[in-house]
């Protein structure tokens, strides 16, 4: 028996030995140490063994298994650091290799002149309000004191879906659903950015959908001041403080009186030049004080109350402000324009 216990040693370290993986190891482990192992085994039959032997031979047998298991815990200690090793060597990386750039995104330029404009009004204390891109007839048109054969009806050719829907041809309805809301009372300070829709051709100056940006103010004692000193505040802001503005008598069928809002050339200084077709002013939105007809139609006593209202295209502000020669960039994505407005 003794000897079986050195041969069953000897065999099992060999085995140790030349076991290539953890796997090799943890069958020689099953094998040699396991329940239904030679060393359990002999472990077992120690009862047939005389008194004198069986403590001599339980020794030895707990001295072999000591030792197959000492061994084996060193080669799987072995066989893990070798893995590691390995492992950080296939693994390393040149921490002093540049980084590979992340492209990040930006807005879209119209998006930032739209959010630009809007946070100016806002420092002034207005509200942003939004509506429906399809509109009812009554809100777009007739509200705004253009009844069904006003002519102005042709001069904006739109989109209709039934007799009575079609697709806002401004933002104003916006704010007539706002002045009705409201049931005759004041104060209103608002500003309505959001898509509109003319059937037009489109070309270097005409989109059939493009961005408005529109105003409204209503209160008592609101006055045609208030109105030129909210603009000039505005063109300054937008174009530069050393900027002037001017207002041209005008029409619109829902304000009265009606004018044209031109700002000082920022190019020329009001010389002269190719920017300002020689005339030193750039006209940059429409405006005027809200029609009684347009505020009796709401609801408001135009005795008690007045407003004045503005409409801006934010594509041509921002075509002034950044020198783009045609509307169709805002809306074709090319990449060589949509990123180059990180600046500013
Ligand atoms: C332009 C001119 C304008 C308005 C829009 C307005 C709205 C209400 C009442 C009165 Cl609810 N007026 N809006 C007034 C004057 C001009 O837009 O050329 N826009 C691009």
């Amino acid at each position: 028996m003794e000897q079986r216990l050195k041969e069953l040693q000897q065999q099992a370290l060999q085995e140790v030995s030349d076991a290539k993986n953890l796997k090799e190891l943890n069958e020689v482990r099953v094998a040699y140490l396991g329940k239904k192992g030679p060393i359990t085994e002999i472990l077992r039959g120690m009862g047939k063994l005389s008194a004198e032997e069986r403590p001599k031979m339980g020794a030895l047998a707990n001295e072999v298994r000591e030792a197959i298991a000492t061994q084996l815990e060193a080669k799987v200690e072995m066989l893990e650091k070798a893995t590691v090793a390995e492992k950080l060597a296939s693994e390393s990386i040149d921490v002093t290799l540049p980084g590979r750039p992340v492209r990040t995104g930006n807005k879209h330029p119209l998006t930032k002149v739209v959010e630009e404009i809007e946070d100016l009004f806002l420092g002034m204390g207005y509200q942003i309000a939004e509506g429906p891109e399809v509109e009812k007839d009554y809100y777009n048109f007739e509200a705004l004191n253009l009844p069904k054969d006003h002519p102005a009806r042709d001069m904006q050719d739109s989109f209709y879906i039934t007799e009575d829907t079609l697709l806002r041809t401004h933002t104003s309805p916006v704010q007539a659903r706002t002045m009705e809301k409201n049931e005759g009372k004041g104060p209103i300070k608002i500003i309505c950015p959001g898509k509109v829709y003319r059937r037009d051709d489109d070309d270097a100056t005409h989109s059939h959908q493009f961005t408005q940006i529109e105003g409204l103010v209503v209160d008592e004692n609101i006055r045609m001041s208030d109105l030129k000193g909210t603009l000039e505040v505005f063109a300054k802001k937008m174009f530069g403080e050393d900027r002037e503005i001017r207002l041209r008598p005008s029409f619109f069928p829902f304000t009265e009186p009606s004018v044209e809002v031109d700002v000082s050339c920022a190019k020329c200084g009001g010389k002269g030049c190719n920017v300002c077709k020689q005339t030193g002013w750039i006209e940059i939105l429409g405006a005027g004080m809200v029609h009684p007809n347009v505020l009796e139609m709401a609801g408001y006593d135009s005795k008690m109350y007045q407003g004045f209202a503005f409409g801006m295209g934010p594509e041509r502000i921002a075509m002034l402000k950044y020198g783009i020669d045609d509307i169709r960039h805002f809306y074709t994505n090319d990449q060589r324009f949509n990123t180059q407005w990180n600046r500013a």
